[in-house]
């Protein structure tokens, strides 16, 4: 694949995600987006700093790059790049969620994304390095291959170096690294698209391992998914608590006049509040 030509997935890689849960994407960003993305990351790593204390080495550092010190990473959400591949796999109706990035320190533990239950609230995430590659021996994000489904990911999550009661106490962080699984290898301009439902964790990162997720929502399609975004829906709207909230309100302002950033500006508004004026719509 040609460096920014191709974004659609192709049917091998759409079959893979489908039976395994994730899929690495080669090469989706070229030297001169890199350059910029690492300013980026650099900035806003300083503004958090400034916000939150000297990052030590020992606690892992999160921020948003939705603001407007990291106009290009704010704008991967809309970017062909990921949204296409993402609303290929999900509809397009996926609402976009947001895009952080970490400093890790540590091992994450063996879990599957939040969406409570989760089988219900579900979406496609993208994680990417952009200054050293991730490998099996630096922190490559690690998945049980296919634990994006049930009833395999309930088995699977019953017992316990898995399940969520005792896969972060000291004997669950013990047992990481004896479960079977994938180490999603990437390079710098490499991602791994995975279905947040999969059974994940990462160990052996380098302190400081510095990596950005992009993250979406699928559109809820049934009553009980409904039901899960409603209640998800209020904390990303507008929600005056929000974690990171003067990035999210430059998101939220949509200074581009991004008609695809405005569908999901009202997306949310409906999902959180039942209401959408714009589209004159509204949901029980
Ligand atoms: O990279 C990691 O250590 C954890 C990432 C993760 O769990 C996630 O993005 O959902």
């Amino acid at each position: 694949m040609q460096i920014g030509e191709i974004t659609m997935l192709t049917e091998d890689q759409v079959s893979q995600f489908e039976l395994f849960g994730f899929v690495v994407l080669k090469n989706i960003f070229d030297d001169s987006d890199l350059t910029v993305l690492r300013d980026e990351f650099n900035n806003a790593a300083v503004r958090h700093e400034k916000e939150e204390g000297l990052f030590n080495g020992q606690d892992a550092h999160t921020f948003s790059m939705l603001g407007e010190d990291t106009p290009f990473y704010s704008s991967l959400l809309e970017d062909p790049r990921f949204y296409e591949p993402a609303s290929q796999l999900f509809g397009e109706d996926i609402i976009a969620l947001e895009v952080n990035s970490y400093r890790y320190t540590g091992n994450t533990p063996w879990h599957y994304n939040d969406g409570s239950p989760n089988i219900h609230g579900y979406g496609p995430k993208y994680q990417f390095p952009i200054f050293e590659p991730v490998t099996v021996e630096t922190g490559a994000l690690r998945m049980i291959p296919g634990s994006h489904r049930d009833p395999w990911q309930s088995d699977l999550t019953k017992w316990w170096p898995l399940a969520r009661e005792s896969s972060r106490s000291d004997s669950g962080m013990e047992y990481l690294d004896k479960i079977p699984c994938y180490a999603a290898e990437c390079d710098p301009g490499d991602a791994v698209l995975f279905d947040m439902r999969i059974v994940h964790s990462t160990f052996g990162g380098a302190i400081d391992r510095r990596v950005t997720a992009v993250t979406y929502y699928h559109y809820p399609g049934t009553p009980e998914e409904l039901e899960v975004m409603k209640s998800i829906a209020p904390s990303f709207f507008k929600n005056p608590k929000r974690w990171n909230k003067a990035q999210w309100e430059e998101w939220f302002s949509n200074p581009n006049s991004s008609t695809l950033r405005q569908r999901w500006i009202d997306s949310w508004e409906l999902l959180a509040t039942g209401v959408n004026a714009n589209q004159s719509t509204s949901i029980c």
